[in-house]
């Protein structure tokens, strides 16, 4: 087992990973910008370095001084968390070339699942249901129209090097696709300095639902059920929960069975998540594999009782799995609290919080870095907690999530608290009726 873990990382998900190392008996250092000198994650963590100013390109994204910090205090092992450099085949290959684990996937894994249109043909060639398609890149607008005439209308157009919708584009008609073409192939080289095109049978009122996987460096693997993460805002999450009110054994099975072909196919080491697209039919079909940790890791722990953060570290050790699937016994939702003012377009709203109280009681977990008289930075993710409920029941869960939200008190900035408030009362979503286009006719009452 490793001595030392350096967590490149901040916020909640350091603390995280920090509670974990702890617990199995391993030292811990924290690395930090000059904006978190007073963060939890420093003054938990056995030591700390700081790494840079406050702009994360200066902090935590910078590569050479994360490895000096990692080599003055003899770490064998990094932990990315999530964001930041989790998927980065640079940083991955320089810590392996640094005999330092990286806790995460192999170079050659992100440059594989991170080209969008490559991780498809692996996937269509390991069997795994894709949405029907193009094969491969568009060469040229005159390919683009005959490969939407060829799947039928309306078509998607995705960026191969996307992710988060950027270079994305609905095209219904041929009218719309020149424009569409033009457009989206500038987004992308903007974004992502890469305007690789492929095309895609446009799904309606998708569902998003992703399946949680492990496998080991022996071969076994193994999946831990489904989050359904339909509702997001602008391509980011804000309420995830397991099981999916919309799932159904039958689907599971069917679902869990196509992701561990996915990790399988690429020989997937550590734990990762493959996010599907279900339709209104409960077909389903593969969108993207994570090769990180993810936010939502939580609710899997929660409905399975199951150290993911322990778990993914025994991996990149060394350990075995059972291989052994993994079945929710109980239903656990997580909502984000963002500094964010809900009543204003979600804006950010950094500053300092005066008043902090956190809600407890059976089935409650919070996992924040938040406190009173903490001052949360401009420069980062407007996250600061993750308030997880779990219950025998969905009702149950919703119900405490209701009771749990209403004694969280946050003061001094605005929180997505009163958002979470509303949603759990909506009936649409009481009903379990959610697909990715949810948000879109939700509508946020004014406060009274
Ligand atoms: C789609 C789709 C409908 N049809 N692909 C959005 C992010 C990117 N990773 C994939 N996305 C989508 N791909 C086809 N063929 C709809 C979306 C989509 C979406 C997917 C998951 C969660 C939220 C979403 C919000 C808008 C669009």
């Amino acid at each position: 087992m490793f001595k030392k873990v350096l967590i490149a990382n901040r916020g909640e998900i350091a603390l995280r990973v920090l509670r974990t190392c702890k617990e199995m008996g391993i030292n811990t250092v924290a690395v930090y910008s000059k904006a978190d000198a007073d963060s939890l994650h420093v003054r938990f963590a056995d030591e700390a370095v700081c790494i840079g100013p406050a702009p994360s390109s200066e902090s935590y994204l910078k590569i050479p001084h994360i490895m000096a910090a990692a080599e003055i205090t003899n770490a064998d092992a990094i932990h990315p968390g999530y964001g930041f450099l989790s998927e980065n085949a640079k940083f991955s290959k320089i810590c392996e070339e640094h005999g330092i684990k990286f806790i995460g996937a192999s170079p050659e894994m992100i440059d594989g699942m991170g080209d969008k249109a490559s991780a498809k043909s692996t996937m269509i060639k390991a069997g795994v249901p894709t949405v029907p398609g193009s094969e491969g890149l568009l060469k040229d607008l005159a390919h683009a129209k005959k490969s939407a005439k060829e799947i039928g209308y309306p078509v998607m157009m995705k960026a191969t090097a996307g992710g988060g919708g950027k270079g994305m584009r609905i095209i219904k008609s041929e009218g719309e696709l020149e424009k569409a073409w033009e457009s989206a192939r500038t987004e992308a080289k903007a974004a992502f300095g890469n305007d690789g095109m492929y095309m895609e049978k446009f799904i309606e009122e998708p569902r998003h639902i992703e399946i949680q996987i492990a496998g080991d460096q022996f071969g076994n693997y193994c999946h831990l059920s489904e989050r359904d993460c339909s509702v997001q805002r602008r391509h980011q999450k804000l309420c995830e929960e397991t099981p999916s009110p919309f799932m159904t054994d039958k689907l599971r099975e069917k679902m869990g069975e196509a992701a561990i072909k996915a990790a399988a196919a690429v020989k997937y080491e550590g734990v990762g998540t493959v996010e599907f697209l279900v339709d209104k039919n409960r077909n389903f079909y593969f969108m993207e594999m994570n090769t990180r940790i993810q936010v939502e890791h939580t609710i899997t722990e929660e409905v399975i009782n199951f150290d993911l953060i322990k778990e993914q570290i025994k991996i990149a050790a060394g350990h075995k799995i059972s291989g052994a699937n993994y079945y929710p016994q109980m239903h656990a939702i997580q909502c984000r609290i963002n500094a964010e003012d809900p009543f204003n377009d979600f804006r950010p709203s950094p500053g300092a919080i005066t008043t902090y109280h956190s809600p407890g009681g059976h089935g409650v977990r919070v996992d924040t870095h938040a406190y009173a008289g903490y001052v949360i930075p401009p420069h980062y993710d407007s996250m600061i907690s993750k308030l997880i409920t779990v219950a025998q029941t969905r009702e149950e869960a919703i119900e405490k999530m209701e009771r749990a939200l209403s004694e969280y008190v946050i003061e001094g900035i605005k929180t997505t608290i009163p958002f979470h408030i509303q949603l759990m009362k909506d009936p649409k979503f009481r009903e379990g009726n959610v697909t990715t286009k949810f948000m879109d006719t939700f509508e946020l009452k004014p406060e009274d």
